[in-house]
């Protein structure tokens, strides 16, 4: 590591006090990349020090999420290897509900799959079996929101962002089941996409252990009852006013509505 790439504890706390404001005030701020070099250790830990604030706060975490699983997400931000960011109670919205615009900077929404942790997964176990770590499956939405101006963010910009996480819904809970190849449907406002679950890593399955491993890279734990979001199977889509809905099929809807207020 080069001396200019060395950033101090302070500077961690510092970097994430300012995407903190940025995400409470609803007020972008520059990409980090224009001034500084981030190693992606450090970003990572900004990103637990983001969460930590949070959590002061009285929030809880309650998932994760992977990002950049699709290539038509890597090629949309100009990245190529997955991400991984935290999930909280105050970022869920419930499966029919409304979410106020304002809340956001500038959102998107991502037609998604999401699984259900039964188990506590052991990092530290070579053999754990994360499929067997998971009970359910269902449709999700993810609203993700940059903190950074006009959505542009460098790799490691995104993932001390917390991955642009702001906001998620997941749909009817089934039994797990294989969910690989199947279509996938995502209408906001008079804008239709339509995609495939095979575009997350071939099937989203994969994104478990894709999961596994940059949690095992990233010290980030996996519990019981925790939701995690595979990552989205088309490119995102701004999230306007009026409904956003997200079919995965044979496996069921999601949707919320987009209100201003
Ligand atoms: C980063 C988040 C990407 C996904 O599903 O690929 C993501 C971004 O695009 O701002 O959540
Ligand atoms: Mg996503």
């Amino acid at each position: 590591m080069t001396m200019d790439a060395m950033i101090s504890t302070t500077e961690i706390d510092d970097i994430a006090a300012r995407l903190d404001a940025a995400q409470t005030g609803v007020a972008d701020i520059p990409s980090l990349a224009d001034n500084q070099v981030i190693p992606i250790d450090a970003a990572y830990a900004i990103q637990s020090a983001l969460i930590a604030r949070r959590e002061a706060r009285g929030e809880r975490v309650t998932g994760v999420k992977l990002g950049f699983t699709s290539k038509a997400k890597m090629a949309q931000m100009g990245v190529s290897d997955v991400i991984v960011g935290r999930l909280t109670d105050a970022m869920r919205i419930s499966d029919g509900g409304e979410v106020a615009l304002t809340r956001f900077i500038h959102p998107k929404v991502e037609p998604e799959v999401a699984y259900r942790l039964s188990r506590d997964v052991d990092l530290d176990d070579p053999t754990v079996d994360i499929e067997s770590c998971v009970d359910a499956v269902a449709p999700a939405l993810e609203i993700i929101d940059s903190r950074y101006r006009d959505f542009r963010f460098t790799y490691t910009d995104v993932v001390a962002d917390n991955t642009s996480a702001a906001g998620f819904v997941v749909g009817p809970w089934r039994p797990l089941r294989d969910v690989g190849n199947r279509a996938v449907r995502l209408r906001v406002g008079g804008n239709e996409v339509v995609g495939s679950t095979a575009a997350i890593l071939g099937d989203p399955v994969r994104a478990l252990h894709a999961l596994l491993d940059m949690c095992r890279r990233h010290r980030i734990s996996l519990g019981a009852g925790q939701i995690v979001l595979a990552g989205a199977a088309t490119a995102a889509v701004p999230l306007v006013s009026g409904v956003a809905e997200c079919e995965v099929a044979e496996l069921g809807t999601v949707s919320v509505t987009g209100v201003r207020e």
